[in-house]
C-alpha cells in the first residue's frame, strides 16, 4: 500500500488535531451509531491512555469513541477521495454520519477506504472512529483470557487469590511486556488521486558489478490504458538515469551508487511514476541483502548488526506518532555509532522507515506476533485462534514496507513457545516462513526471534535464515552471577556454532534504574548493567558466526504494572526521557570501534 504523498496532482487533508472522545464499554457498536453524553477533548494522533490522569483512561477495557466533523472542499470535484488510517489500536469501526462503512483488525498497519461517494467534495459529515483495545486469544499481540497475567502475582491454587480472580473487574491481561496503549495512534488523512490512479508500486533492486538494476511493477486502478504508465529513475541531483514504460519491466543504472548504512552514504534514487494524470514519487535505494554460510551480506560484504530492540514509546503520546522523538532517536542511534534496530514488537509508523532510509539505519521489521506462548498451561498452537490473522498481518506488513532499503530482514514474531510443543511450533512457523519468502519480491532473509528456552528441543529457530536469540543469562536466570552467566551463554553458543547459520542476539539486557550506582556492581545499578554487557560482549567477540548484538532496550519504556516492573521496564540504555545511562557511554565507545562491515572469521 502506498504512503499518502502530496504533489502537484495529489492533495492531502490531514485530520490531526483535537477530536471529541468518549469511553465506551464492551458492548459491540453495531451498523448504526448515535453517540450521546459527555465528550472529552483528545489529541490525534496519540494514544488516549495517558492524556487524562484518570484510571478509567489508563486501564480502560473495551470500546472508546472518537468523533469530529469533516468537510471536503468543493474544489476536489472530479477527484477520487480516500480516507486513510495509518494505525488504530487494536480494532476499529469507522462511521460516517452514523453509518458503519469500514472495519479493521490490528493496531499497527494502515487501512483505507475510498469515500468519493460517501463524503463527496462540497459536503460536511460526522466521522466517528470506534476503537476496541481488548487483547485476547484471537489478537496479535496476544492477551490472556483472564487466566494468567504476564508479570502478575496470581499464585495459582491459593484460595483467597482464586476467589479474588473471579471477583475482579474485567481487564486486559497482556501476554507481552509493553503497555497496551490504545486509540488513534497514527495520522488520519484524506488524500486525493485522479479517477484513474496509481494503486501500488513495487521496486526490487539488484546489483551486478557496478551496474544497478531495478525490477518494477506498477498496479493501477480506474479506467486508462496500461501503456500509459511511465517510470523514470532520477539520481540525487534530479538527473534521469533510467526510464521505462508499461506496468512491468527492468531498469538498468550503470555505475550505480549504492545504499550503504551510516556512516556510509545511504544513497537514494527517486522513482517518478506517472499514469495518465496521476503521479507518485517513491524513493528507492540500490542494495542487496543475502545470507551466505554464517554471514549476512549487505552489498556483498559481511554486515555486523549493532543496535537495539526498540519501542514506540514516550510520555503522554504513549506509542502515538511523535516525529520529534523519531528524529531524536535516530540522532541518538548515530551518537552511539549503532547501525540497526528491530521494530520490536510490531511494525512502526511509516515515517520512521522513511527516516531510516534517508539516515542509513538498518531495520529488522517485525509483525505484532508476540505472546504466542501458553507456558506450561496450554498449547498455543491449538488454543489460540491467530494463524489466519497472522498470515494477513505478514502480508500487509510486507506490502507496506517492501520498497524500503532500510528493511533488510522480516521477523515473523517474537518469543513464541518452541519448546513444549516443538512439532506444532515447527508446522506453524515453517509455513509463515515460506509465506514471507513468497510474498517478498526482494527475497530478504526471514527470521523468528526465539526466547530463552530449551534450544535443543526447539526445531524452528535453527531453520530460519538468521538465528535470532533473546537471552537473559545473568538477569532472569543466574541472576547477578556474571561468571555463571558467561558459562551458560558459552554452552549455548557452542550449540549454535554447530548449526552453521549466522547467529545474532536480538535481546539481552539488565534493568538499571538511572542514578543507582555501586562500587560492587549488583542488579539494578548502572554499573551492573554495564558490566553485564561488557562480559557478554567479550564472549560474542570470540565467535566468528556471530553477526550482531542488539541490546534490550534502546530506552526505558512503559509496561503493565507488576511486581517485576518499577514504573516500567528499565532495561534502556537511555531513560524514557532519552538521558544516557552508563551503559550508553560504554556502547558508544565499543561500537565506535566496530566497523559495520567486517569479516569476523
Ligand atoms: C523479552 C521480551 C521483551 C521484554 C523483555 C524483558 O524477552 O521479548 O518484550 O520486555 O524480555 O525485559 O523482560
Amino acid at each position: 500500500m502506498l504512503y499518502p504523498r502530496e504533489n502537484e496532482i495529489r492533495g492531502i487533508m490531514d485530520l490531526s488535531g483535537i477530536w471529541k472522545f468518549q469511553l465506551g464499554d464492551r458492548k459491540e457498536p453495531g451498523a448504526k451509531l448515535d453517540l450521546s453524553g459527555e465528550f472529552d477533548p483528545i489529541a490525534v494522533p496519540a494514544f488516549y491512555n495517558d492524556q487524562k490522569d484518570d484510571s478509567a483512561y489508563r486501564s480502560h477495557y473495551g470500546w472508546a469513541y472518537y468523533q469530529r466533523m469533516v468537510a471536503v472542499p468543493a474544489w476536489y470535484r472530479d477527484q477520487r477521495l480516500v480516507l486513510r488510517f495509518d494505525g488504530v489500536t487494536h480494532h476499529a469501526r469507522i462511521y460516517i454520519d452514523g453509518e458503519l462503512c469500514m472495519e479493521h483488525k490490528g493496531g499497527f498497519l494502515p487501512f483505507e477506504l475510498e469515500i468519493t461517494e460517501l463524503l463527496p467534495p462540497g459536503s460536511q459529515k460526522e466521522l466517528v472512529v470506534a476503537v476496541d483495545n481488548r487483547v485476547n486469544h484471537s489478537t496479535l499481540p496476544v492477551g490472556n483470557e483472564g487466566s494468567t497475567a504476564f508479570f502478575g502475582s496470581d499464585n495459582p491454587g491459593v484460595p483467597g487469590v482464586e476467589a479474588a480472580k473471579r471477583w475482579r473487574r474485567p481487564q486486559n491481561l497482556p501476554n507481552f511486556d509493553f503497555f497496551n496503549y490504545a486509540g488513534i495512534n497514527r495520522p488520519v488523512r484524506i488524500y486525493t488521486t485522479p479517477k484513474a490512479y496509481i494503486q501500488d508500486i513495487t521496486l526490487v533492486p539488484d546489483v551486478e558489478g557496478s551496474t544497478g538494476k531495478i525490477a518494477y511493477e506498477i498496479e493501477t486502478g480506474g479506467q486508462k490504458a496500461l501503456q500509459d504508465i511511465h517510470i523514470q529513475i532520477l539520481d540525487g541531483d534530479g538527473r534521469k538515469v533510467a526510464e521505462g514504460n508499461g506496468p512491468k519491466g527492468r531498469l538498468v543504472i550503470p555505475e550505480a551508487k549504492l545504499w550503504e548504512p551510516w556512516p556510509g552514504t545511504p544513497y537514494l534514487y527517486r522513482a517518478v511514476v506517472t499514469f495518465g494524470e496521476d503521479r507518485y514519487e517513491q524513493m528507492v535505494g540500490i542494495r542487496t541483502v543475502k545470507v551466505e554460510g554464517t554471514q549476512v551480506l549487505l552489498n556483498g560484504k559481511p554486515f555486523y548488526f549493532k543496535g537495539f530492540g526498540k519501542h514506540e514509546d514516550s510520555s503522554f503520546h504513549g506509542r502515538g506518532l511523535d516525529l520529534c522523538l523519531d528524529v531524536k532517536d535516530v540522532n541518538l542511534i548515530h551518537w552511539l555509532h549503532a547501525n540497526s534496530f528491530r521494530t520490536s514488537h510490531y511494525p512502526y509508523a511509516e515515517e520512521m522507515y522513511d527516516l531510516c532510509d534517508r539516515e542509513g539505519i538498518v531495520i529488522i521489521d517485525e509483525t505484532p506476533a508476540v505472546g504466542i506462548n501458553g507456558g506450561r498451561e496450554f498449547n498455543p498452537y491449538q488454543t489460540l485462534q491467530v494463524k489466519g490473522y497472522h498470515e494477513e498481518v505478514l502480508r500487509d506488513m510486507i506490502a507496506r514496507d517492501k520498497n524500503h532499503p532500510c528493511v533488510v530482514m522480516w521477523s515473523l514474531g517474537n518469543e513464541p513457545d518452541t519448546e513444549h510443543f516443538p512439532e506444532d511450533a515447527y508446522e506453524y512457523w515453517r509455513s509463515l516462513y515460506q509465506l514471507a519468502h513468497k510474498l517478498d519480491p526482494a527475497g530478504r532473509p526471514v527470521t523468528m526471534v526465539c526466547c530463552q528456552n530449551n534450544y535443543e528441543r526447539d526445531l524452528v529457530t535453527r531453520t530460519m535464515d538468521v538465528v535470532c536469540i533473546n537471552r537473559y543469562y545473568g538477569w532472569y536466570n543466574l541472576s547477578g552471577d556474571l561468571d555463571a552467566a558467561c558459562y551458560g551463554l558459552n554452552q549455548e553458543l557452542d550449540f549454535w556454532e554447530k548449526q552453521q547459520k549466522p547467529v545474532m542476539i536480538t535481546e539481552y539486557g539488565a534493568d538499571a534504574i538511572a542514578g543507582i550506582h555501586q562500587c560492587v556492581p549488583e542488579m539494578f545499578s548502572e554499573e551492573y548493567q554495564t558490566e553485564y554487557y561488557r562480559r557478554q560482549n567479550a564472549e560474542f567477540d570470540k565467535r566468528s558466526f556471530f553477526v550482531g548484538e542488539q541490546v534490550w532496550n534502546f530506552a526505558d519504556f512503559a509496561t503493565i504494572q507488576g511486581c517485576m516492573r518499577a514504573d516500567g521496564n528499565k532495561k534502556g540504555l537511555f531513560t524514557r526521557e532519552r538521558r544516557p545511562k552508563m551503559a550508553a557511554h560504554y556502547f558508544r565507545e565499543r561500537w565506535g570501534r566496530i566497523e559495520n562491515f567486517y569479516d569476523k572469521s
